[in-house]
């Protein structure tokens, strides 16, 4: 059955002004999940006015009060778990364990974050002055633009939602058009939890009208997008103009550096499932494996095995180990990646091709695709967003980390060694915002900072400690309390 959803503006299920809508599809077998209104400015600026009025009473709302309904979210989540899994892998594609783990993802940022409500810290700093009184405080920064992927189509909008939320912004959310059924379903959670009519509004539709007139309304003071990177950078552009607040969570080409001293079979779990879990298409997804010279014939061997093994199939057969990708867009450009890779002759040891015959003719399916790369060819520069793995050789781990850093990129990263002192190097010498040592690239953790540098982001890191940073704004406050004029840097 087709489900039917509406634009969500001040608290209400409503229709686009529009006439058009657009359909999901699961990419596992083409069916048909539910069909969205394609928004229109006019539909964001109804948005845009109810989050306007609804902004002075949520600031007013003591942080401790708007984290209880992100909590009580959190716990409607957690009943809906397995139905909200299920969904979301027949809505994205990625395996149900994964998509499981996706909801949970969702379920411990929101309890993280209503936890944030009872803290949202300012400091109390020295004065230099008597009798008077130093401190900041956090308050929020207006009405926040929220866009999202379709990779992740719950656990991103909670990030961002929650975190919004608890520092007192209201909000205009647009989840991808790919997996807008998740973002729906966060909205509903909330809504059920009790959030107030006009906090949170969701117009979804096309990223050149909805999220377009989203980044470059002037009632938006912070816009917070995750996606490729050349629409971050229009998006940048946008909030530049007006000199909103932006943050950007941009590509990746995550390296696992192998060295010749490592757990090989621990390292082979921890990249089978970076490189392949979710299909390749996680922003940390590993897409390069930096393979010491001393192992690097035999570890390949084995690895191109185990890839061969991986069960390619329907996402909701518990078998299976890698789902089909998301759609025929994605599907092109993965296989356009794999023809440039055989142009630049890089070695394709396996896969490399579109999954066809029985279970497979109505979905998207790649098979797990390794090459033996040079850290100069495209494939192992460019983001693929896909199960494409570029092997790499490198003599010493000086060179691996030159290899890893050689790219525009830098969210995750990840050493396999057993000697701590270079385990620590790495530490400081690879440029990302995230570096796991002894496992895989992907699977942050919620109360951790997330995101990176170069070209894979700005702004405020989401998720963690520094989650509210993006939606709130710092004041300094001065209290004097001598009963006299005191003039700072004068008043000797
Ligand atoms: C993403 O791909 O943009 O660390 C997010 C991970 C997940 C989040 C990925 N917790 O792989």
């Amino acid at each position: 059955m087709v489900e039917e959803y509406g634009l969500y503006i001040n608290g209400k299920w409503a229709e686009s002004t529009g006439e058009k809508f657009f359909d999901v599809t699961n990419p596992a077998n083409g069916e048909v999940l539910a069909r969205f209104p394609s928004g229109t400015v006019e539909d964001v600026h109804r948005a845009l006015e109810a989050a306007k009025e609804a902004f002075p009473p949520w600031k007013r709302t003591p942080p401790a009060k708007r984290g209880e309904v992100v909590l009580r979210a959190a716990q409607i989540l957690r009943q809906r778990k397995d139905e909200l899994g299920k969904l979301l892998a027949r809505e994205n594609g990625k395996i149900v364990a994964e998509a499981r783990g996706e909801v949970q993802e969702a379920i411990d940022f929101f309890e993280y974050i209503a936890g944030e409500g009872r803290r949202l810290l300012g400091e109390t700093v020295a004065t230099e002055l008597p009798d008077k009184f130093a401190m900041t405080v956090r308050l929020p920064v207006g009405i926040a633009g929220l866009i999202t992927p379709w990779n992740f189509p719950i656990a991103i909008p909670s990030w961002k939602i929650g975190a919004a939320l608890v520092s007192g912004c209201t909000i205009v959310f647009k989840p991808a058009s790919g997996t807008p059924i998740l973002g729906a379903r966060l909205v509903s959670a909330l809504e059920d939890a009790g959030l107030p009519p006009g906090v949170l509004n969701m117009v979804t539709g096309s990223g050149s009208v909805v999220g377009q007139e989203i980044a470059n309304h002037p009632l938006v003071s912070v816009i917070s997008f995750t996606g490729g990177v050349d629409t971050g950078k229009q998006v940048y552009s946008c909030g530049a103009a007006r000199l909103a607040n932006v943050g950007l969570e941009l590509g990746g080409k995550n390296p696992i550096i192998l060295l010749e001293d490592a757990d090989q079979d621990l390292a082979m779990e921890g990249i089978l499932f970076a490189a392949f879990g979710t299909a390749g298409q996680r922003c940390t997804a590993c897409s390069r494996l930096i393979l010491h010279k001393k192992i690097y014939d035999e570890f390949l061997d084995d690895l191109v095995e185990e890839t061969e093994a991986l069960k390619v199939g329907d996402p909701l057969d518990p078998s299976v180990d890698v789902g089909p990708v998301k759609g025929k867009e994605q599907e092109e450009k993965i296989l356009r990646y794999i023809e440039i890779g055989k142009e630049e002759k890089a070695k394709l040891l396996c896969g490399g091709h579109k999954l066809t015959g029985d279970g497979y003719d109505l979905g998207h399916y790649i098979s797990p695709t390794i090459f033996e790369a040079k850290p100069d060819m495209r494939i192992a520069k460019e983001e693929i967003f896909g199960p494409v793995l570029s092997v790499l050789k490198a003599g010493s781990y000086e060179e691996a980390v030159r290899i890893a850093n050689d790219v525009e990129y830098g969210l995750s990263s990840s050493i396999y060694t057993k000697n701590v002192n270079i385990a620590f190097r790495a530490i400081q010498d690879i440029e990302s915002g995230i570096t796991y040592i002894n496992a895989p690239t992907i699977g942050a953790e919620v109360q951790l900072p997330f995101g990176g540098v170069k070209n894979t982001g700005s702004g405020a890191r989401e998720a963690g400690t520094t989650a509210i940073d993006e939606f709130t704004e710092i004041k300094s406050v001065y209290v004097d309390y001598s009963g006299r004029l005191q003039k700072a840097q004068i008043t000797e």
